[in-house]
């Protein structure tokens, strides 16, 4: 990508310091972020993404072998309206990957599932009917077993459904200017500068986390922004952490859309938590100040287990860190400098409406097949005989069921839906075409972010309380934290070739067999 060229070569004129990431990181925090590329598709033109092998100089040092879409790491944003979206990916990596199009309300054999492989040298030739609220998407590999891998190492990127109404509503639309959208990941390195993914068990159960964020693929720079109201769309594509998002100045956030589109009204709020999967698009009002900084808390689910026993992750951002500074530019126009009142965005109302309930268990340290307890350690507790079993001891820990990656074997029990760990081969229930279902997801353990194909959803309760602020408008996926209930109309239909996924998003669990997968028909 040219941006990133080009802050190599500032990089390679800046030799005289040592290879050292953090020294450079230091060097680099002037510098602006880059929007990634935008491949503007609304006027209806071929989408073509080539998913190819790469070296990216993230923070000095060695150049990281890295995989990305039309470059060496991440891909284009893809934008697009209403109508016909010709796509072709193409595969020149020597691995199977998929193009899961997370968000996009499309029938089963076009969502780009595990099932949906598109194997080294072939070609992926789809026509992509888009039919849906204008919304900020994102698309990834989804190869099971191997999606954690392949997403950290930089097969992901965006895409945007607009609809050329945003001026209308009174919202930023200069890209890169008042409208930036943010794509926050968290990495390792080695220490010679180096992308690593060597996850202990730890990682495995927390979730992979990183000590170093990401923005955009870009290390350590600062968003410039006018003097008004910016839009930042925000994207967590990290493999395992959750963000509790603030600002360090304690600015107001206005939250004007969810997973999957406009809220009918703008929702200021203090701080915002975004797991991964999910995206939220804010207004932030910058007039009147110079600087301020995107921070986070601690990942929620940081040390919640095992942490006696088991150590901590590879994370050591601590309780508070940035994520991106920000620094006015009066320079820069500033084009919005009012929140607006309204959107026209249809909110859901699909409580009361359900036929159908199910109950779906996020399991994790589940004991072996006809185990205790329905094949998973006791729900909530944590540290009950089936810890120390077979599952997670005996056979998933300690029985060299990981492969080279370091990943757990997609057949090990560690982690599952329902008391199994997914199945490539076993449909778990199917879903007749336009019912409206009621979900009751519980989460074991852990936190963790449930996501569902095909559909976007209404959360109905969180807790047995009322959803946050946060989660009341569509969403595709949403932080299950004990328990959700939530509400879909199944409209795509999806056959027993190409199902819709349920699974979480720690990418470490998705891959270790917290999935499921459905029919719609
Ligand atoms: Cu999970």
């Amino acid at each position: 990508m040219h941006n990133r060229r080009t802050a190599i070569q500032m990089l390679t004129t800046a030799a005289a310091v040592p290879l050292m990431p953090r020294g450079l990181r230091a060097q680099q925090a002037q510098q602006a972020l880059q929007m990634l590329p935008m491949l503007d598709a609304t006027g209806g033109a071929r989408v073509e993404l080539a998913a190819s092998a790469g070296r990216t100089r993230f923070a000095g040092g060695e150049a990281s072998p890295t995989i990305g879409h039309n470059g060496s790491y991440l891909g284009p944003l893809v934008r697009v309206g209403r109508g016909e979206m010709p796509t072709v990916v193409e595969n020149r990596l020597d691995e199977p990957i998929t193009t899961h199009w997370h968000g996009l309300m499309v029938r089963g054999e076009l969502d780009g599932g595990p099932h949906s492989l598109i194997q080294p040298g072939e070609r992926w030739d789809i026509v992509l009917p888009i039919d849906q609220p204008p919304a900020t998407l994102w698309y990834h590999s989804h190869v099971h077993g191997r999606t954690a891998p392949q997403v950290y190492s930089g097969l992901a990127g965006v895409l945007q459904v607009v609809d050329g109404e945003d001026e209308a509503r009174g919202l930023p639309t200069s890209y890169g200017t008042d409208d930036l959208t943010l794509v926050i990941q968290d990495r390792r390195f080695d220490e010679a500068g180096r992308l690593a993914y060597d996850p202990g068990m730890p990682d495995i159960m927390h979730g992979f986390s990183g000590d170093t964020i990401l923005v955009n693929g870009q290390i350590g720079r600062t968003a410039a922004v006018p003097s008004g109201v910016v839009r930042l769309r925000l994207l967590n594509a990290s493999n395992g952490r959750i963000y509790p998002l603030s600002f360090a100045s304690g600015r107001e956030m206005h939250l004007i859309a969810t997973d999957a589109g406009y809220l009918d009204a703008p929702v200021a709020l203090d701080a915002l938590t975004l797991a991964p999967g999910e995206r939220a698009e804010i207004l932030v009002d910058f007039s009147g100040t110079e600087r301020d900084a995107l921070v986070s808390e601690e990942n929620p689910n940081e040390g919640r287990m095992m942490r006696g026993m088991m150590g901590r992750s590879g994370n050591t951002l601590g309780n508070r860190f940035d994520v991106l500074p920000f620094a006015v530019d009066a320079r820069l126009a500033a084009r919005i400098d009012r929140i607006p009142d309204t959107l026209d965005g249809s909110m859901p109302d699909l409580a009361g409406r359900a036929g159908t309930t199910r109950e779906i268990s996020l399991d994790m340290g589940m004991m072996g097949p006809g185990g205790m307890g329905g094949g998973m350690m006791g729900g909530r507790g944590m540290m009950g005989d089936g810890m120390m079993g077979r599952g997670m001891m005996g056979r998933g820990m300690m029985g060299g069921e990981r492969d080279q990656d370091g990943i757990p074997d997609p057949d090990s029990d560690l982690f599952g839906v329902n008391g199994q760990p997914f199945d490539m081969q076993r449909l778990d229930f199917q879903v007749p075409q336009g019912d409206v279902e009621r979900w009751i997801v519980t989460a074991s353990m852990l936190a963790h972010p449930f996501h569902v194909h095909g559909v976007a959803f209404q959360v109905l309760s969180e807790a047995g309380g009322p959803p946050r602020p946060q989660n009341r408008g569509w969403k595709d996926t949403v932080l299950v934290n004990d328990q959700v209930e939530l509400a879909a109309r199944f409209d795509q239909p999806a056959s027993r070739e190409t199902p819709f996924m349920l699974h979480c998003h720690i990418l470490e669990h998705e891959d270790g067999g917290m999935m499921g997968q459905f029919t719609v028909g």
